[in-house]
Parts: structure tokens; sequence; C-alpha cells
């Protein structure tokens, strides 16, 4: 179950991810810049997230969605519903603090956070794995050593690139979404 607590600033908080993991919508993060939230009854919770653009439309005009997420020590993996409909709508840049940056175009290779996800055209569920682990053929694993409160950011990268939700899990393993356990947001 996934319990949203209001507070003051207006930031999304979840549970610390138990052993079977949490799942969020993308349209209960905090939008910044060119992100909105936009309607597709395919979609979990029938919203999603993009900056709005067609097919072939290159470019994005900045701006990210953030999550505030409470975890436990110990590693995790993430895992985003998404929908790309080309080469040009299939990506963002992710980073998860504190064991990433706050932002990823300031580091001196940005785009080892770019997560370049699959252009099916439809709705699927896919682990995030960034160039940076790609790169080295190996999974994307992000470590907390402390208990607290994370900030986890999708950068607008390519417009016309659609998030629906989100699948955090301590599976670190699992590369298919069986394994892993992947669930909507209910
Ligand atoms: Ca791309
Ligand atoms: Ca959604």
């Amino acid at each position: 179950m996934i319990v949203i607590l209001a507070s003051c600033s207006d930031e999304v908080q979840a549970p610390a991810p138990p052993r079977e993991g949490i799942a969020l919508e993308a349209e209960l993060g905090t939008l910044d810049g060119a992100l909105v939230a936009a309607d597709d009854s395919a979609a979990s919770g029938g919203r999603y997230v993009w900056e709005p653009g067609d097919p072939g439309r290159e470019g994005a005009n900045g701006g990210f969605v953030e999550f505030k997420i409470p975890v436990e020590p110990g590693s995790y993996a993430l895992w985003i519903r998404q929908r790309g409909m080309d080469s040009q709508s299939d990506s963002f840049r992710v980073t998860w603090q504190p064991a990433d940056p706050q932002d990823p175009f300031s580091t001196p290779n940005g785009e080892d956070y770019t997560f370049d996800f699959s252009e099916s055209g439809s709705w699927m569920w896919e682990r995030v794995l960034l160039n940076r682990d790609q790169n080295l053929n190996r999974l994307t694993v992000w470590t907390f050593e402390k208990a607290g409160t994370t900030t986890l950011r999708f950068y607008n990268r390519e417009n016309g690139s659609r998030l629906d939700a989100l699948f955090i899990t301590r599976r670190t393993d699992a590369t298919d979404e069986t394994q892993a356990g992947v669930r909507a947001p209910k």
C-alpha cells in the first residue's frame, strides 16, 4: 500500500521501501520547468509526466520531476513505466541524492546519468540502467549509507519522453519485471 503524506512543502513522501518495494505515480512528483502531467487512460492512474512533444521533434526545455523518498540503509534498483515513441523521445537523466549529484548537467560527463529507454511505442516497465553503468556492463544500483530522506529526480532530456510510474526495490539482481516483483501503484 502506498501512503502519501501531505507536508507543508507539498512534496510527495512515501514510506521507506519494504522488502517488496514501493510503487509511485510519476504525476504525484513535484514538477519543475517544462514537465507537465497529462491524461492517458492507458497510463497507471490515468496520468503521466512529460514535456509535450511530437515524434521526431528534437530537444527539451529543461526541468525535472522530483520525489522525496525516505530510505533505510542499503542498495536499491529503480524501475519505471515509460513510453517512448522514437529515438528522440526515449530518455531522461536520472539522479538520486545523496548517492548522485544534484545536477547531472554540471558534471564533467552528464551523459553518464542518462537512461535511454526502449522505444516500443507502448507503455512498458523497464529497469533504469544509466549509461555510466552500461558502459561498464553492470546493473545500476543506488546505495545509501544512512537512513533518511533522499531526492530522486528525472531530468527532462528529450521532449515526448513519457514517465508513468516508478517502482523501487531492494531486489537489485533482478533483470526482468517478474523477478523484481514490479507492480503498479494502487
Ligand atoms: Ca533518445
Ligand atoms: Ca501514472
